[in-house]
């Protein structure tokens, strides 16, 4: 029973927490140099490409605020390395108290919220924003592009960066109660049909 609580909290809070995110809009981003990042219609996406005359192409904000009540940070990309290319993609969170150092903030095990892309593929990132420090405050979010060589054929698109918050405990609850119940449905349903 403990293992089928552990599945089903974590469902709520997955569930309850996606019900009211903040999406991030790239419209307030800065791109360095300017004109390499291309940000979508309805400005949850962008596009960065590289740039003949840099090795590193920034696309960034100093100042998304963080709801005291965060718990995760979530975004999709999908890096596109242009044929032998020699790239990679660095996405992280930074102290936005001084963004010439760059220091990557941390989380509650002091690991640094930071991925890596080295080669071209898709995915989902979550962050646990939980037990940070930065919560009830600003951080800065940036996609670098970097560049190893002199082609530049590569591209890595950002998007869908949302912030969902603890779920409140009524919602929890609810949940809860109803996926308990599906639970103690199938472990009956499995009791009856081994006897
Ligand atoms: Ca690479
Ligand atoms: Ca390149």
């Amino acid at each position: 029973m403990k293992k089928y609580f552990a599945i089903v909290s974590s469902i709520v809070l997955f569930i309850a927490g996606g019900s009211e995110a903040t999406l991030i809009d790239f419209s307030t981003f800065e791109s360095d140099p300017s004109g390499t990042a291309k940000v979508g219609p309805d400005s949850s996406s962008v596009t960065v490409y590289e740039d003949p005359s840099v090795m590193h192409v920034l696309f960034y904000n100093s100042s998304i605020s963080i709801p005291a009540d965060s718990m995760y940070l979530t975004f999709d990309y999908d890096f596109v390395e242009g044929f032998e290319n020699d790239d990679d993609v660095n996405i992280y969170l930074y102290d936005p108290s001084d963004r010439a150092i760059m220091t990557r903030l941390r989380d509650a095990n002091n690991n640094p919220f930071e991925v890596f892309l080295y080669s071209s593929g898709s995915g989902s990132v979550t962050w646990n924003l939980l037990g940070a420090d930065f919560l009830g405050d600003s951080v800065g979010f940036e996609v670098d592009l970097n560049s190893w060589d002199l082609r530049t054929d590569s591209h890595i698109e950002v998007s869908n960066v949302n912030i969902t918050p603890i779920p409140e405990p009524g919602t929890i609850l609810l949940l809860t109660t109803g996926l308990l119940g599906i639970a103690g449905y199938g472990i009956r349903l499995r009791k009856k049909w081994k006897s």
